[in-house]
C-alpha cells in the first residue's frame, strides 16, 4: 500500500480515502476498515470486507470471487489450489509431511505469507509481512471468505497487481528479492544420505559414481561428520578433512556440510565460549540467561541470528570451517527445531535482544524488524532466513569472489536471496512423489526459484521403480538431490540393481545435457523472478484445464514435463495447452488444448516441446567442473515462434554482479516457407566461450538450404533421426540464420 502511495493521487474524506494511480484504484472505508482494489480496467482485484486491528492480534477478511483460485503460500503439502483449506504460517519440523500421512497438516518448515489469486485469467497478489504466527482460512469455514489472522504484530500488507501471474511474481520478488546465480556445479546432481558415517564410506560413494559413469557434482555430509555434534567440526571418523576434501575436488566432487543452529553446551567448546563472550545466544524470557534446549548435540544454545553482530560472528566461525575446502553449507533444523520443548521450537517468550533484520530486499521499507527486545513469538518465522543469511555471508568470507551455495530447510519470504530450499522430510512413496509437484510449484510461485525435494524420498524404503520415476522427474527440477534417512534402505542410483542404475544414469545424464538451457532459466529467474519450474497457468492463465493442472509442469516456457506418478503405469493422460507440441522423444506432433494419452515406457517420462522452441544443450559429462563446451547445440523445433535469452558467465565468481556476463536474444521466427533463427547482438562484458552453435533442426523430412547473414553454409540431413544439422560460428554481431 505504501508503494502505491508513492505515485498516487490521494483523496481523504472523513469516511473514505482513495488512492488512484494509472494502474489501479484503492479505496478504503475508514469506518469499517474495508477496502477495495480495482485495476485500471475497473475490475476488482481484491475486496476486503472487514479489518480489525483492535487488540494485539490483527485480522482482515477478503471476499473470494466465484472461480477464484489461490496459489503460492510458500511451502505446503496438499492440493495445488489452496482455496478451501486452512493454512498456518509457523515454521516447524514436520516428519513425513505427505498429506496421506498427515491429512490437514497446516504448517511446514518455510512460511511465505504470499497469495497469488487468479480469477478469469487475471492475477493479483497479496503479502502480509509479519513473521509471527498467521492463520489463513481460505474459504474453508466460509466458502466465499478468505480470513487472514496474525497472533501478534502489525498489519503490514502489500498488494500486487497483475494482470498476469508473471507480473505479480515479478513485483513480489522485486520486493522480497530474487535468487543470486548459484555456482554452476550446484545445478548438477547431488548425492546425500543421513549419514555417510565415515571417510571411507564417503570416498567409496565418490568412486562408485565415477566407476559407474553416473554424473555427480556434489556429496552432502549429514550430521555424522561432526565431533559429538559440535557445529563446525570434523570428528574422528573423518580424519584429515582438508586432504579428503581436496581429493574429492580433484575428482570433480564438491562437498556440502550440514550446519545446524544448536551449539553444544560444552564449556570447553570454542564456538560456545566465543558465542557466550559475545552474548550471541537467544535469551530466556527474563532476557538475562541464555536459553538452553535439547537437540542433536544434547543441551544446546541457539545463536540469535536476528542480531546482525551475531550473524557476523557466525559467518566468521563458518568461514574458518568452510576454508577446509567445503563448497557449500546445508542449514538444517533452523525453524529452529528442538527436541524437548512443548512446541518443539524455542518457547514463545524467549527474547531476542536488538534484532535488526531486513526481511525484504527493497531498501527503505518501514517493515524492517528493529527493536531492543522482542519475543521469539513475534519473529519466529524469520529465524531460518536469518541463519541462511549468516551462512551466505560466511561463504563469502571464506571465498569473497566465489558464489555461495547454501541449502536451507527453513525460511521466510525472501529466503531465495540467500539459499536454495529443499522440502524437508518427505517419504519414499508414490503419493509423495506426486505431491512434490504442487509443493515445488507453489514454492516457485512464492519467489523460491531454486528448490527441490529429496529424490527417492527421505523416510521409508524406496524401490527401484520409484527411484527411477523420481529421478526422471527431478532431473527437470531446479535443485536435484537424492537423499535418504539413516534407517531407510540404500538409495544411491545403483542400490536397486543394474536396470534401475541404467535408467537413473540416463535421467541424470539428460540433466547434464540440459544444463545450458537450465542456466538460461536461472539467469531469467534472477532477472525477472520467473520460476524455473512453472505451473502451466504461468503461460496459460486463461485456460481452465491448465490452471488446475498439478501433475505436470513446465521447465521454462518450452518444455512440458508429465511425470509417471503410479507404480506399473503403462500410460498417463497429459494435458497439452493450446498450441502445437512435439513429443520430446519420438518427435510426434500434437495439437494442444486437449488431453492426450502418453505411453509410459520405463526408459523415460513423457516430455513435450512447444513448437517453435529453441533449446540449447551441451555434451554430457561426469561433473561440471572443468572447461565448458565451446560448441553449443541449439535444437530448433518447427511450426512456431519463441524467444530465449541466452546467458553466459564464468559459472563460479561474482563477476556477474559486476556486469561480467553476456546475453543475446535467441528468436525463432516462422515465416511459412522460410524460417529464421535470429541471434541478437551479444551484450555484456563477458567474452563468450562459445565458438560455434550447432543448429539442429528437429522433426524435418528433407535437407534445407541455409544462409547465415545472407551467406550459404552447408547443412547435413539425417533421415533416420529426422534432423538437419549445420554449424554457425559464434560472432558477437547480430546474425540472421535462414533456411528454406
Ligand atoms: O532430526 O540431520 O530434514 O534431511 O538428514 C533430523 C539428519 C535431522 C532432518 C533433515 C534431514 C537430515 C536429518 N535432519
Amino acid at each position: 500500500m505504501l508503494r502505491l502511495r508513492a505515485r498516487a493521487r490521494s483523496r481523504q474524506g472523513t469516511a473514505r480515502a482513495t488512492l488512484t494511480t494509472p494502474a489501479a484504484k484503492f479505496s478504503l472505508n475508514r469506518r469499517t476498515g474495508g477496502w477495495v482494489l480495482h485495476d485500471a480496467g475497473g475490475l476488482e482485484v481484491f475486496r476486503c470486507t472487514t479489518t480489525d486491528f483492535t487488540g494485539s492480534a490483527s485480522e482482515f477478511a477478503l471476499r473470494l470471487a466465484e472461480g477464484e483460485s489461490i496459489f503460492g503460500l510458500g511451502e505446503s503439502s496438499g492440493p495445488f489450489n489452496k482455496r478451501g483449506l486452512i493454512r498456518e504460517f509457523w515454521n516447524a519440523d514436520v516428519l513425513g509431511h505427505a498429506s496421506c500421512i498427515h491429512p490437514g497438516l497446516k504448517n511446514l518448515y518455510v512460511s511465505i505469507p504470499f497469495a497469488l489469486s487468479l480469477r478469469e485469467g487475471r492475477a493479483g497478489g497479496l503479502f502480509w509481512h509479519n513473521p509471527g504466527r498467521q492463520i489463513w482460512d481460505i474459504g474453508c469455514t466460509e466458502p466465499e471468505e478468505f480470513r487472514l489472522r496474525a497472533a501478534t504484530g502489525a498489519l503490514d500488507v502489500y498488494l500486487f497487481l497483475g494482470p498476469t501471474p508473471a507480473d505479480v511474481v515479478a513485483r513480489f520478488t522485486e520486493l522480497t528479492g530474487r535468487i543470486p546465480l548459484p555456482p554452476r556445479w550446484a545445478l548438477g546432481y547431488h548425492q546425500s544420505r543421513y549419514g555417510y558415517a565415515n571417510r571411507e564410506e564417503l570416498e567409496q560413494i565418490a568412486r562408485e559414481f565415477r566407476r559407474r559413469k553416473i554424473p555427480c557434482d556434489a556429496l552432502h555430509l549429514d550430521i555424522h561428520h561432526m565431533d559429538g555434534h559440535r557445529v563446525f567440526t570434523f570428528g574422528r571418523s573423518f580424519p584429515r578433512p582438508r586432504e579428503m576434501l581436496a581429493r574429492l575436488a580433484r575428482h570433480g566432487f564438491k562437498a556440502v556440510a550440514i550446519v545446524d543452529p544448536g551449539v553444544k553446551a560444552d564449556p570447553q567448546f570454542g564456538v560456545l565460549k566465543r558465542g557466550r563472550a559475545r552474548r550471541a545466544f537467544v535469551k530466556t524470557r527474563d532476557g538475562r540467561r541464555d536459553f538452553v534446549g535439547k537437540v542433536w548435540p544434547g543441551k544446546s544454545l541457539f545463536p540469535d541470528f536476528l542480531n546482525p553482530s551475531v550473524r557476523h560472528w557466525w559467518a566468521q566461525e563458518q568461514a574458518a570451517f568452510q576454508k577446509l575446502g567445503l563448497a557449500g553449507i546445508w542449514n538444517d533444523m533452523n525453524e529452529p527445531a528442538l527436541f524437548d520443548t512443548p512446541g518443539k521450537t524455542l518457547p514463545d517468550a524467549c527474547e531476542h535482544l536488538n534484532p535488526d533484520f531486513q526481511a525484504v530486499a527493497e531498501p527503505n521499507q518501514p517493515s524492517q524488524v528493529r527493536s531492543n527486545r522482542t519475543s521469539h513469538a513475534a519473529l519466529h518465522n524469520l529465524y531460518g532466513s536469518a541463519m541462511a543469511e549468516a551462512s551466505h555471508d560466511g561463504a563469502l568470507l571464506a571465498a569473497p569472489d566465489r558464489r555461495p551455495f547454501v541449502l536451507t530447510r527453513s525460511g521466510y519470504a525472501g529466503i531465495q536471496r540467500h539459499a536454495a530450499v529443499w522440502t524437508g522430510d518427505n517419504s519414499s512413496s508414490w503419493e509423495h512423489l506426486a505431491e512434490s509437484i504442487p509443493m515445488l510449484l507453489n514454492l516457485s510461485l512464492s519467489g523460491v526459484a531454486f528448490c527441490g525435494a529429496d529424490v527417492g524420498g527421505f523416510l521409508g524404503d524406496c524401490t527401484g521403480e520409484l527411484l527411477t520415476r523420481w529421478t526422471q522427474l527431478a532431473a527437470f527440477t531446479p535443485f536435484f538431490r537424492n537423499h535418504a534417512n539413516i534407517d531407510s534402505r540404500r538409495q544411491e542410483p545403483w542400490a536397486f540393481g543394474p536396470r534401475t542404475e541404467a535408467l537413473c544414469r540416463d535421467a541424470i545424464t539428460l540433466r547434464y545435457q540440459m544444463l545450458p538451457y537450465l542456466e538460461c532459466l536461472f539467469a531469467e529467474a534472477r532477472r525477472t523472478g520467473a520460476p524455473i519450474m512453472r505451473p502451466l497457468l504461468w503461460h496459460h492463465p486463461n485456460d481452465p484445464a491448465a490452471v488446475v493442472c498439478d501433475d505436470q509442469f513446465l521447465l521454462g516456457e518450452s518444455l512440458l514435463v508429465a511425470p509417471i506418478l503410479r507404480p506399473g503405469a503403462r500410460a498417463r493422460s497429459v494435458y497439452l495447452p493450446r498450441g502445437l507440441w512435439f513429443d520430446f522423444w519420438s518427435g510426434g506432433l500434437y495439437e494442444g488444448g486437449q488431453h492426450i494419452i502418453a505411453e509410459a515406457v520405463a526408459e523415460h517420462i513423457p516430455v513435450f516441446v512447444r513448437a517453435g522452441a529453441a533449446i540449447p544443450t551441451g555434451t554430457p559429462r561426469q561433473s561440471l567442473s572443468g572447461e565448458r563446451d565451446t560448441t553449443v547445440n541449439l535444437h530448433v523445433w518447427p511450426h512456431g515462434r519463441s524467444q530465449l535469452v541466452w546467458h553466459e558467465d564464468d559459472g563460479e565468481s561474482l563477476g556477474y554482479q559486476r556486469g561480467q556476463f553476456s546475453t543475446r536474444q535467441v528468436e525463432c521466427v516462422d515465416r511459412g516457407t522460410v524460417r529464421e533463427l535470429v541471434l541478437g547482438q551479444a551484450e555484456g562484458s563477458f567474452p563468450s566461450q562459445t565458438l560455434a552453435w550447432r543448429v539442429i533442426l528437429r522433426c524435418v523430412r528433407r535437407n534445407y538450404r541455409v544462409w547465415v547473414n545472407g551467406e550459404r553454409v552447408p547443412a547435413e540431413f539425417d533421415p533416420t533421426l529426422g534432423i538437419c544439422l549445420f554449424e554457425v560460428p559464434n560472432r558477437p554481431v547480430a546474425m540472421v540464420v535462414r533456411w528454406r
